[in-house]
């Protein structure tokens, strides 16, 4: 593949692609290192006899191997491959992405500078695209503010085109809206602009480019704005506070900027409480489906729920964010995962929009 094709390429197709050619490589890989025997035999013998019995299904044309196929070898090296998968959950790559941010203080002012830029970043494991992204991390720094604080952005751009920031749910006064010819002029590259406004209405935000944006989000810059309330309800309060922004641009179906099995697993002890925020900052609609236990929904785009509800599966639509609480009471690790199925598992296993929730 050239190098720009991503450019081009719908993100569900090249996730596609990637995942099927590069997971075999990457559970060959994995298992090895976890010293699993002739793991290498077993994924490129696994991938031929799909491969073949895909063939057989397609056109009646002979298998290139010689052996064979049968129905039962086939079954069996998909069980295998599904299972070199989940095995190597969750998998390291490089690059963290929605670090929490420290501000800058100058008097009162918490003070974030971000610089654009390309980089390249790993989904999964070995699979490497062009990212373009906010202090080298995708999604960018998550920034944590208190309702009332006064806060600056300062934006350098290092891109070889003009962007913008805007803060996605936050209600600032127009010129710090963050949209090129709406609210200001674009920022071109080599240039540096700054935002400042005092943190409005409390909730669980996002922050964004808002030029070239389908490719530019696509591409990794978005990252979560959070402003915390002064005054927060008893139903907030959690042990654990877990952000997870969803995305399905040039990276494929990705969870906080890594595919599975290079996702990474919540971890939460028996009776603990985790506060999930919920942020889709891609182009198609998820819904989330959690096992074993249920989400208490909370609110809806930082705004809190007139009644709390329940779900198992929450369909979370581009720009929306919702926050839910889960009761930890069930002992396990449970599957976690976008429930639009070619989102999160092929015939080569799971991949993408799939992570766990782990009871201890
Ligand atoms: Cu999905």
């Amino acid at each position: 593949m050239h190098e720009n094709d991503h450019l081009k390429m719908p993100g569900a197709l090249l996730s596609k692609k990637g995942s099927r050619r590069d997971f075999l490589r990457n559970t060959a890989v994995t298992a090895l290192a976890g010293g699993a025997l002739a793991a290498c035999s077993i994924d490129e013998s696994a991938a031929q006899t799909l491969k073949a019995n895909e063939m057989d299904h397609s056109g009646g044309t002979m298998a290139p191997n010689p052996a064979p196929i049968t129905p039962a070898a086939a079954a069996d090296a998909m069980d295998r491959m599904h299972e070199a998968g989940i095995k190597s959950f969750p998998a390291k790559t490089a690059g963290k992405g929605n670090q929490l941010m420290q501000p800058r203080m100058d008097g009162a002012v918490k003070v974030y500078e971000l610089t654009a830029r390309k980089l390249r970043w790993e989904t999964a494991p070995g699979q490497t695209v062009e990212g373009w992204a906010y202090n080298d991390q995708i999604p960018g720094p998550q920034i944590r503010v208190r309702e009332g604080d006064r806060v600056r952005l300062v934006l350098k751009n290092e891109l070889p085109e003009s962007t913008a920031v805007h803060f996605h749910g936050v209600e600032l006064p127009n010129a710090q809206d963050g949209v090129p010819f709406i609210t200001q002029p674009p920022i071109k590259s080599g240039q540096t602009f700054t935002y400042e406004f005092t943190a409005p209405n409390p909730g669980s935000h996002m922050y964004h480019s808002h030029h070239n944006a389908a490719t530019q989000v696509g591409l990794g810059m978005l990252g979560a704005f959070i402003i915390e309330p002064k005054n927060p309800l008893p139903i907030e309060k959690a042990d654990i506070d877990y952000v997870l922004v969803i995305n399905d641009g040039m990276h494929g179906y990705t969870f906080n900027g890594k595919s599975f099995p290079a996702t990474e697993p919540i971890v939460a002890k028996l009776g603990q409480k985790v506060r999930i925020r919920f942020m889709n900052e891609g182009m198609m609609i998820h819904p989330m489906h959690l096992h074993g236990m249920h989400m208490t929904v909370i609110a809806k785009d930082g705004w809190n729920t007139p009644a709390p509800w329940k779900c198992d599966t929450l369909n979370v639509a581009p720009g929306e964010r919702y926050d839910v609480i889960v009761n930890c009471n069930n002992p396990g690790t449970w599957a976690f995962h976008c429930h639009i199925l070619p989102h999160a598992e092929s015939d080569h296993g799971m991949f993408g929009m799939v992570t766990a929730l782990i009871v201890k």
